[in-house]
């Protein structure tokens, strides 16, 4: 090496040795779509789940999740076999959104590494697949759960009824009172971004019982289970584009009142033990 110089020329008479290559596992994004008769909006969020995707460096897949549908949601998500990486998840019969999660969660937890990255959004178009770069960031920063929030700083909401907004802010004003988590405003959200790996702690810590409420009761139960395993949150703002979304809304909301309400008491008398 001459000293005048900071370039360093390695000495060719020395006999070369072969540096094995690094092994580097792909991160993989593992997209779960819970989906009860959403065939006029599963179509136009695969698209746009692959179009978003093809900018990201990571291999994915998308999971659909067909909870009984009647309308033909199964065939809409079968057509896109062969040009996106899909899988399909069939429930004979409808399940409710706790085990249609569960299903889908189950699949992923078997099949993943724990650095991938799990994502989870409704199939009904109202959540845009564009916020899932900075979602996977945020895990990558280092949160173990990342929600799409209607009430962070530059959240947005369109054509959402009044009633079902104060519906959801009333949930959030009560879920924070009766189970803080450090970082979380929205608890109801289906938007969210998970560490493969405390998915697969979940299961292996609770169980079957990870995701044991049927119905939208389950997204608050997940929160309050991970919660008790240190996990670490953050959200995101979303913008909601319930506007987009084509059909009436599935959402029993007496039943999902009187649930929810029964999970706190259930949370609030009995702690969850792990099994
Ligand atoms: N309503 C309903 N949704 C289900 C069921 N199983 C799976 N899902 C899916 O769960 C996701 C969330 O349901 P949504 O009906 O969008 O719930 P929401 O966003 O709280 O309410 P709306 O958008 O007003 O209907 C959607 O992708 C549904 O297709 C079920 O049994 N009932
Ligand atoms: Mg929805």
């Amino acid at each position: 090496m001459s000293a005048s110089s900071n370039v360093i020329k390695l000495n060719l008479e020395v006999t070369p040795y072969f540096v094995a290559p690094r092994i580097v596992k792909q991160r993989k994004l593992w997209v779960v779509l819970p989906a009860f008769n959403e065939a006029s909006n599963l179509g136009k969020l695969i698209e746009s789940i692959g179009d978003n995707m093809a900018d990201q460096k990571y291999s994915y897949e998308i999971i659909v999740v067909d909870d009984g549908s009647e309308d033909g949601t199964q065939s809409v998500a079968e057509s896109f076999l062969g040009q996106i990486p899909v899988t399909i998840i069939c429930h004979p019969q409808n399940q409710g959104l706790g085990a249609t999660m569960r299903d889908g969660f189950q699949y992923v937890a078997q099949k993943s590494q724990a650095q991938d990255i799990v994502i989870a959004m409704d199939a009904d178009n109202t959540h845009s697949p564009g916020l899932i770069k900075s979602m996977v960031n945020c895990i990558l920063e280092g949160n173990d759960v990342v929600i799409a929030s209607r009430y962070q700083p530059g959240a947005h909401t369109k054509g959402v009824p009044g009633f079902r907004q104060l519906l959801s802010l009333a949930a959030s004003f009560l879920f924070r009172i009766c189970f803080p988590v450090k970082g979380v405003k929205d608890y109801t959200c289906g938007f969210r971004a998970y560490r493969a790996g405390l998915i697969q702690n979940a299961f292996s810590t609770y169980g079957k019982e990870f995701i044991n409420q049927d119905g939208f009761e389950c997204m608050v139960d997940i929160l309050i289970k991970l919660r008790k395993l240190q996990a670490i949150f953050r959200e995101v703002p979303l913008v909601l584009r319930y506007d987009l979304k084509q059909g009436v809304s599935k959402m029993k909301v007496a039943k999902t009142i009187v649930r929810s309400l029964a999970l706190i008491a259930k949370h609030r008398l009995i702690p969850t033990v792990a099994v």
